[in-house]
């Protein structure tokens, strides 16, 4: 299997392209990113292009020279970058995707296409909001995430093409930092608990969203990518969650590695507002039965990996 990776210098490309190289050897993982970094291992680590994935030629080329079978199409903006840009996010989102899937259909590619918690808007059921529901988002990001999973359901059902994707919740992780999302607070709670005991939230503590630890959204994007297409009612997007709690129960958790830490707030009315629109907690029997999926982390062991993982590290460059 050869796979391109677009976007890949971000928080999930950072950890899945080392994954997907593990997994399908070196040479057979083409990684992209429209930056670089000589630092960053997913750079090092094999075959790196940079690459605006809204140019459908230079994609193209490079999925003909490297015979690419499946593309993981990363290169996105998160939800509060892309309302303080909303021009710029629908020229991101809607125009790197019709590059790739236009290349998926013209190359004969899979494509996996990340959806979000951010698909869903202030009239979808709240409380294990379903596979199937109302989704009316308010935000851009949210207007990108639902045209894009209608256009790649339409790519499939049109052309063919095997297009497949996750509604992904918050992601939490500790190799590279999310960057301009909504819940990019679960992140940065750890490494300031870490560094400074204290951490000013720009949520509020009562605000319940869905989360979901790296490894298991590794294994959600590979596991769906090699599942049984027979066994596919749903394409794009399935519902995947693995928690779901507020700030409030994550400092709690904090504390019981960390006793005297502290969390106060200084609510960012635009992220406030996003998070308010979005769902309290997903269900997600579609992805459990169609494709097996099943998270491992919890908040309770998500929390002692992530404080263990800082300290280590904190430790070691001290
Ligand atoms: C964001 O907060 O924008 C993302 C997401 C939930 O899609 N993490």
């Amino acid at each position: 299997m050869r796979i391109l990776i677009t976007g890949a210098l971000g928080q999930l490309g950072s950890e899945l392209a080392p994954a997907l190289r593990e997994r399908y050897g070196v040479d057979n993982v083409i990684v992209t990113d429209i930056r670089t970094d000589s630092q960053s291992p997913a750079v090092l680590g094999g075959p790196f292009y940079t690459l605006d994935c809204r140019d459908g030629e230079a994609l193209t080329r490079l999925v003909k020279k490297h015979r690419v079978q499946r593309i993981y199409h990363l290169a996105a903006l998160l939800s509060a970058t892309a309302e303080a840009n909303p021009q710029k996010a629908w020229d991101i989102n809607m125009n790197g995707l019709y590059a790739v899937l236009e290349t998926a259909r013209t190359e004969g590619c899979s494509v996996f296409t990340p959806s979000s918690i951010g698909a869903f808007g202030p009239g979808t059921p709240k409380e294990y909001t379903p596979q199937d529901t109302l989704q009316r988002p308010t935000t851009m990001y949210g207007v990108t995430k639902v045209t894009g999973e209608l256009l790649c359901d339409y790519y499939h059902h049109r052309y063919g093409v095997d297009t497949r994707g996750v509604r992904f919740p918050g992601i939490i992780s500790n190799v590279a930092p999310p960057g301009g999302g909504t819940t990019d607070y679960a992140v940065d709670i750890y490494y300031e608990a870490v560094n400074k005991g204290r951490y000013t939230c720009f949520l509020k503590g009562d605000t319940y969203l869905d989360m979901m630890y790296m490894p298991d959204a590794l294994k959600a994007a590979m596991d769906l990518m090699e599942a049984d297409p027979g066994r596919l009612r749903h394409r794009n997007a399935f519902n995947v969650t693995a928690m779901s709690f507020c700030p409030e129960e994550q400092a709690a958790y904090i504390r019981r590695h960390i006793p005297t830490f502290e969390i106060d707030y200084r609510i960012d009315p635009v992220r406030q507002a996003i998070a308010n629109s979005w769902p309290n907690s997903l269900e997600d029997y579609a992805a459990r039965v169609e494709w097996g999926w099943s998270p491992e982390y919890d908040l309770e062991r998500m929390t002692a990996d992530m404080l263990n993982t800082l300290k280590a590290r904190q430790i070691k460059h001290s």
